[in-house]
């Protein structure tokens, strides 16, 4: 079977026109090009943690966290490294690949990098990947984290370029921009994606899939939210997005990246589990697992590893590195990861 070849040069009609597919034919093509570059019945999870809540000085209208709504958040200062260390182990325990840390910032403080860095190290040790979603980085910020191990920066360009206006005023797209080139310049891999529900059209959905596809290098990781509305949001009483809407835009972004991994992001707790299948059938194959996402609630682990065990879905392994320091590193790694693994199963026997 010939591989999909890897595009950057797409049009917003020609991806309009993929979602615009029968849905049958859509799925088809999806699951198609799933099949070329991955295991079907795998999906990498990765469990989240907000290491700075609230009070955040940006406008994003669909964000509990964002300090110009009042969403009766309980703010918090940034967490002691113990607390995120022992989350993380929490995290491994639990079956996770991945530890994503975000914080409710525009960009890191000086005074903070300290800490942020040292969390990278501490929870890179427990043989889980790390990933963050700080906010915007300088060159230097991005590099000191790659420095420090951070494996993957979390930073989304949420909707169309079109779009964006209607969202946030505070920062702009090509601010956006400029952090995810930051973040690949420095040598992270990039995982970047966007909301679905907020009131966009199909062009909106269109252009933010090319806008990703047509990066110089497709994220290896592609978030898709569905929008979890939040009381005291601008965003809270917009109108639902039809879920078969939001399936097709996880069919086309795996048509048209086919390399990367889409998540089925936030807004799982609202979906049922059809859906959830069907997403993975269009494409998805990683998750959020653990019952918070950042400030909102996740599935219950418990669910999610009954789901799996449902579907005949196991957790993908950590990916394997390729330098010689690297690949001791990663022995030690693989047992530590061997064992979660066994964990994760093991839970799922006793759940069932
Ligand atoms: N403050 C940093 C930033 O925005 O770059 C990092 C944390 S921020 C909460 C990370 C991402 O979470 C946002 O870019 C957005 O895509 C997603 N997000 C936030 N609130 C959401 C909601 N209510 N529903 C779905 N996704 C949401
Ligand atoms: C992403 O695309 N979604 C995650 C993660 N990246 C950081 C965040 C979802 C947040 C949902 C709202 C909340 O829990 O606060
Ligand atoms: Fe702040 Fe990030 Fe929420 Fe925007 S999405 S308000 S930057 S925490």
């Amino acid at each position: 079977m010939t591989a999909t070849a890897i595009r950057h040069d797409w049009t917003v009609q020609e991806v309009r026109a993929l979602l615009e597919l029968p849905f049958n034919d859509l799925i088809f093509k999806a699951q198609t090009v799933h099949r070329e570059h991955f295991d079907p019945n795998e999906v990498q999870v990765s469990t989240l943690l907000s290491i700075k809540t609230g009070a955040c000085p940006e406008d994003c209208k669909y964000c509990p966290q964002s300090g110009h709504y009042n969403t009766g958040l309980e703010k918090e200062k940034l967490l002691e490294i113990e607390r995120v260390v022992a989350e993380a182990k929490a995290a491994r325990e639990k079956g996770a690949s991945r530890f994503c840390m975000g914080a409710a910032w525009r960009s890191p403080a000086k005074k903070d990098m300290p800490y942020v860095l040292d969390m990278v190290r501490q929870v890179k040790s427990l043989g889980l990947e790390t990933c963050m979603t700080l906010g915007m980085l300088k060159e230097e910020q991005a590099q000191e984290l790659a420095d420090a191990g951070l494996d993957y920066y979390n930073h989304n360009l949420d909707t169309s370029e079109k779009y964006y206006n209607h969202i946030i005023t505070t920062r702009t797209y090509q601010d956006r921009l400029d952090t995810l080139d930051n973040v690949r310049k420095a040598g992270m891999k990039v995982c970047c994606g966007g909301i679905m529900g907020m009131g966009e059209d199909l062009d909106d959905r269109a252009g933010l899939l090319v806008q990703l596809a047509n990066l110089p290098q497709h994220p290896e990781s592609v978030p898709v939210n569905m929008l979890v509305k939040v009381e005291g949001t601008p965003l809270d009483q917009v109108d639902d997005l039809d879920p078969f809407d939001f399936i097709r835009t996880i069919a086309v972004a795996r048509i048209i990246m086919p390399e990367s991994h889409v998540r089925l992001s936030a807004g799982r707790e609202n979906m049922n589990e059809q859906m959830q299948a069907m997403c993975f059938l269009a494409g998805a194959n990683s998750i959020f697992y653990g019952e918070k996402l950042l400030t909102t609630a996740n599935p219950e682990a418990d669910r999610d590893r009954e789901l799996f065990r449902r579907l005949g879905i196991r957790p993908e392994q950590r990916e394997q590195s390729h330098t010689e320091e690297e690949q001791v590193e990663a022995l030690t790694d693989a047992v530590e990861y061997e064992r979660t693994r066994h964990m994760f199963y093991d839970a799922t026997r006793e759940s069932a």
